[in-house]
């Protein structure tokens, strides 16, 4: 059966090529890479599915969930970069010094006058690089997930935005882990605005969705649940996503054992999606990486594509407004077919 629910796409995010990723220093290929959503968008118009052009938003819908000096310096990183002459040293914005918080011991810091030292004042990592097309790329991306909130809004049950960068790991005023702009949540804060009622954000991607907690944490009117790779065996984000932060009680964290499969896996999405409706949630945002399956080269989780349309029949059957952003998923061999089989999933759950 064709897919009905919309897929808004955003041609844009082609402009953003990471160009690597700094490891331990070492420049190591790029994950986040554009043939991702390519593969997304061939396989689901394969499947028959409408595509819709993102509609571009104002600044203030960033600013919901962000600092503005967050949306201020992404705008202008990388021309800064190119003015100070960087380019010609490193062809992308690549930090090399922190405000972490043991160098400020509690005075707020000052504000760079090198483009060098600024790279590091909002982002937490050295994996998450800036190039030409990357703000545009990342406006194109919160665009595409608040389309598919209004869509939602305007009566349609279901929609997906092929969101890319990803946003799931960027803060307030921070970004990190291949994300720039925080997409799902802003599309779950135009979801509680609208609805006048607890959202929640359900989040499958293999990693834990540090930044989503990090925005509404402790925030009643959007619940925040993540099932993820237990970041205390060793994986990113590393210092969060342990259970133990509640939120006090409006985030759910369900960290899994590396090597964890469709069992361990569908219980915990089924405890998430039980989890928001017994707080009432009126709508949801399935922040969808599909990074967590077998195979993937990101993750040591072994969903199989079965478990994902599983994931997605659990959440569709919710039978909530709800809106799915793309996350992370690196596989591109699977990454299609891995999001077809959970849209398809959801829909399948709502009959
Ligand atoms: C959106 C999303 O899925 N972001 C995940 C980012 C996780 N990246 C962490 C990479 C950890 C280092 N792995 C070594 C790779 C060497 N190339
Ligand atoms: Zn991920």
């Amino acid at each position: 059966m064709a897919l009905t629910m919309p897929v808004v796409f955003a041609d844009r995010h082609d402009g953003h090529d990471p160009g690597g990723e700094v490891w331990i220093g070492v420049r190591t290929p790029a994950t986040e890479v554009p043939e991702r959503a390519e593969r997304i968008r061939a396989a689901l118009a394969a499947a028959g599915a409408t595509i819709v052009p993102a509609r571009p938003q104002p600044d203030a819908a960033v600013l919901a969930v962000h600092d503005r000096a967050l949306l201020a310096y992404l705008a202008s990183a990388w021309d800064d970069w190119v003015t100070a002459g960087y380019q010609e040293i490193q062809d992308r914005v690549v930090p090399y010094l922190f405000p972490h918080p043991d160098l400020l011991d509690g005075v707020a810091p000052g504000m760079p006058a090198s483009t060098a030292a600024r790279a590091g004042r909002h982002c937490y990592d050295t994996m998450t690089l800036i190039g030409p097309g990357t703000y545009a790329a990342a406006r194109a991306a919160i665009d595409a997930a608040l389309t598919a909130a209004d869509l939602v809004l305007a009566g349609a049950r279901a929609a997906y935005a092929c969101c890319r960068p990803p946003g799931h790991h960027a803060t307030r005023g921070g970004f990190g882990g291949s994300c720039y702009l925080n997409n799902a949540a802003s599309a779950a804060a135009r979801l509680r605005d609208a609805l006048g009622g607890p959202v929640a954000v359900l989040d499958v991607d293999a990693h834990h969705g540090n930044g989503t907690q990090s925005i509404f944490y402790a925030e009643a009117t959007v619940l925040t649940g993540s099932v993820h790779v237990d970041p205390g065996a060793g994986w990113f984000p590393h210092y969060l996503g342990f259970a133990g932060e509640t939120g006090g009680g409006a985030n759910r964290n369900l960290p899994l054992a590396p090597g964890s499969g469709d069992a361990e896996w569908m219980a915990a999405v089924a405890d998430l999606a039980g989890w928001a409706k017994a707080r009432g949630a009126r709508g949801i945002v399935v922040a969808l990486g599909v990074d967590a399956a077998e195979g993937d080269p990101e993750s040591p989780l072994r969903v199989s594509e079965r478990g994902y349309v599983a994931a997605g029949r659990t959440l569709g059957a919710l039978d909530l407004p709800t809106v799915v952003v793309q996350e992370g998923g690196y596989d591109l061999q699977a990454i299609g077919r891995l999001v077809h089989a959970t849209l398809a999933g959801i829909e399948e759950g709502r009959r």
